[in-house]
C-alpha cells in the first residue's frame, strides 16, 4: 500500500484530499493519505487570524488575509465544478463575497467529502528528504497535538506540497526607513484598515495587495493614500484621496521623496511588495525556487517535480484561476500516485515544460496572461476526470472583470456573473461594495 503525504490543508491541500476521496468512493485503493497542517484548523489563508509575527508555537504566522477582505475576482471564476455555489448556499448569491463566505464554501465541500479525518492539525513538516536506495521520502515532523512539542520521522512514497506561497513577505528597504517616525509594515501583517483612519498612508507596490489595501484603507477612513509604483502605475480611476506616484527614492523623517521630485508627508508605510516562494523545510535538490509567475519551471504540467516525479507541488503559479485550477492540479497529482496518469520520460517532461515556458516568454499583456492560464487549465482538464465546466465562460469573465476594473475600481465588485457550472447568475449585492462596511457572512447573505 502506498503512503502519500500532503503538506498543508489550505485550498490546495483540501483539493488533494477531496480528489483522493472521490477515487476512493469509486472503489479505488488510494493507499494511505496523511495531511499535515501546522495551524489548528483548515482553510489556509482563508482561515483568518488576528495574529501577526509568531503563532502560538513560535512559528511565523501563515495568514496574510485581513478584515474586510472581499473576493477580488468573481466567485464564478473559482467555483468547484463538483460543488457549485448554489448547492452550498441553497440558491444564488452575489458574485464578490467577503472572506468568511468563501471560507464557508471551501470548508463546506471539505466537510461534504469528509476529509478532516485525514488531517493532523498543529503538525508542521520540518524537513523533506529523499532516499535513492529505498525510493522513499523521509519527513521530519513536529507536532503539538499532545499540548507540547514532539518530533518524529515518517516515510512516504509520494509527497505533495500544498503550503502556499503568499505567506513569507518580500521586504525591501529604502533609505530613511530606519529613522521613519511611524509604523512600517508589510501587507502580510496588515489586519485592520481602521487602524489607519485619519492617517496619511504610503503604499509601495502596484499589484493586487497595493490596489486592495489602498482602496479599503480609504474606505475605512484614511485621510489620504499615496501609492508609489516601481515600474508602472496601476492606472485605475482612483477615488479622491488616492494618488499614484513614481518610485519612492528616500524618506527624510516623515517626508517621502519620489522619482518625479514630488514629496508627501506620511504617517505610516505599508509594503505591498509581494511574497517569496520559501520552502526551507524541503531539501535543496527537491526545492522549488521561483519568482511569483504564471509558469514556475521544473514542474511538469505545473505540478510534477521533473527531477523526482514522486514529489508534486500544487498552486505554485501566480493566480488568476484559483480553486478550480487547484482541483484540476490535485486530480493530476492523485492520478500520478494511482498510476492512472503514466508520466513520460524526463526528456519529454522537460520538453513540455520548455514549450510552456517558451510560450510564456511571449506573453505581453494582462489579456494574454488570462489566455495563458486558461490554456494551462484546459490542458490539465484533458488529463483527468475532473468534472468539466465552461472554461471559455470563465476566460470571458476574467476579460470582463478587467474591463470592469478599468471602468470603476470602486464599483467592479457590484457586477454579476454567470456560473460556468450551473449557469446561475449572481444577484446584485444588496449594498454596493463601496458603501458596505460589514464583511460578515450573515450580512452578505441577508436578502
Ligand atoms: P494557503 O491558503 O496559503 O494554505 C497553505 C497551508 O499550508 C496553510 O494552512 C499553512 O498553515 C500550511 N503549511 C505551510 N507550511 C506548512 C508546513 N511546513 N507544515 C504543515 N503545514 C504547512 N484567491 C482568490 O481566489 N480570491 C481572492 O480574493 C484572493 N485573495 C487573496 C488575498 C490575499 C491577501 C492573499 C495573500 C491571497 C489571496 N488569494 C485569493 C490567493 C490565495 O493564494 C488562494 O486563494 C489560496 O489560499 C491558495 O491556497 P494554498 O492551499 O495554495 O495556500
Ligand atoms: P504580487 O502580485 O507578487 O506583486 C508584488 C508587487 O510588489 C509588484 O507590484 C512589485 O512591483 C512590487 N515590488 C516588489 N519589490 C518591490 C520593491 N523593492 N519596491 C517597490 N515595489 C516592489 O503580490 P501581491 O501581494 O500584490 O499579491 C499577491 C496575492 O495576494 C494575490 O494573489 C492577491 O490576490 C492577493 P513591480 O510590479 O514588479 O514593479
Amino acid at each position: 500500500m502506498s503512503r502519500t503525504a500532503v503538506i498543508g490543508a489550505g485550498p490546495c491541500g483540501l483539493a488533494q484530499l477531496h480528489a483522493f476521496e472521490q477515487a476512493r468512493l469509486d472503489g479505488v485503493d488510494v493507499g494511505e493519505v496523511v495531511c499535515f497542517e501546522k495551524q489548528s484548523d483548515w482553510g489556509g489563508l482563508w482561515n483568518y487570524t488576528w495574529r501577526t509575527g509568531l503563532d502560538s508555537h513560535g512559528d511565523p504566522v501563515h495568514g496574510s488575509m485581513y478584515r474586510y477582505l472581499w473576493s477580488n475576482g468573481p466567485k464564478e471564476c473559482l467555483e468547484f465544478s463538483d460543488y457549485p455555489f448554489d448547492e452550498h448556499f441553497g440558491g444564488p448569491i452575489p458574485s464578490f463575497p467577503p472572506r468568511e463566505v468563501l471560507y464557508d464554501y471551501i470548508v463546506g465541500r471539505a466537510k461534504k467529502s469528509n476529509v478532516r479525518q485525514f488531517i493532523e492539525f498543529d503538525t508542521a513538516v520540518r524537513q523533506v528528504s529523499f532516499d535513492d536506495a529505498t525510493q522513499t521520502f523521509t519527513l521530519a515532523i513536529e507536532s503539538w497535538t499532545s499540548g507540547e512539542s514532539s518530533f518524529r520521522t515518517e516515510t512516504f512514497d509520494y509527497v505533495i506540497v500544498a503550503t502556499g506561497h503568499f505567506s513569507v513577505p518580500n521586504v525591501p528597504e529604502y533609505p530613511g526607513f530606519e529613522s521613519f517616525p511611524g509604523r512600517i509594515l508589510h501587507s502580510h501583517d496588515f489586519r485592520d484598515a481602521v487602524e489607519f483612519a485619519g492617517r496619511d498612508l504610503l503604499i509601495l507596490g502596484s499589484s493586487y495587495s497595493a490596489e486592495d489595501i489602498a482602496l479599503q484603507s480609504l474606505k475605512y477612513g484614511a485621510a489620504s493614500v499615496t501609492i508609489a509604483y516601481r515600474n508602472a502605475p496601476m492606472g485605475f480611476g482612483w477615488p479622491d484621496g488616492i494618488a499614484e506616484v513614481p518610485a519612492l527614492q528616500h524618506l527624510d523623517g516623515r517626508t517621502a521623496h519620489f522619482a518625479d521630485g514630488s514629496v508627501r508627508d506620511v504617517d505610516a508605510i505599508i509594503l505591498c511588495t509581494g511574497y517569496q516562494h520559501h520552502f526551507p523545510f524541503i531539501d535543496p535538490a527537491l526545492r522549488l525556487t521561483t519568482t511569483n509567475n504564471l509558469y514556475p519551471g521544473g514542474l511538469y504540467k505545473g505540478v510534477v517535480w521533473t527531477a523526482n516525479p514522486k514529489l508534486m507541488y500544487l498552486g505554485m503559479q501566480d493566480q488568476y484561476y484559483t480553486f478550480s485550477m487547484f482541483d484540476a492540479q490535485a486530480f493530476v497529482a492523485r492520478d500520478v500516485v494511482l498510476g492512472r496518469l503514466p508520466l513520460p520520460g524526463n526528456d519529454t517532461m522537460a520538453a513540455d515544460v520548455a514549450a510552456w515556458l517558451g510560450r510564456y516568454a511571449e506573453v505581453a499583456s494582462v489579456m494574454e496572461q488570462i489566455d495563458f492560464q486558461t490554456d494551462y487549465v484546459r490542458d490539465l482538464m484533458t488529463l483527468t476526470d475532473y468534472p468539466a465546466f465552461d472554461l471559455d465562460m470563465v476566460r470571458q469573465h476574467f476579460v470582463t472583470w478587467e474591463h470592469d476594473k478599468d471602468d470603476s475600481i470602486t464599483g467592479y465588485r457590484d457586477k454579476s456573473f454567470a456560473s460556468p457550472c450551473t449557469g446561475t447568475v449572481g444577484p446584485a449585492p444588496h449594498t454596493t461594495w463601496w458603501d458596505e462596511l460589514d464583511d460578515s457572512l450573515a450580512r452578505f447573505l441577508k436578502r
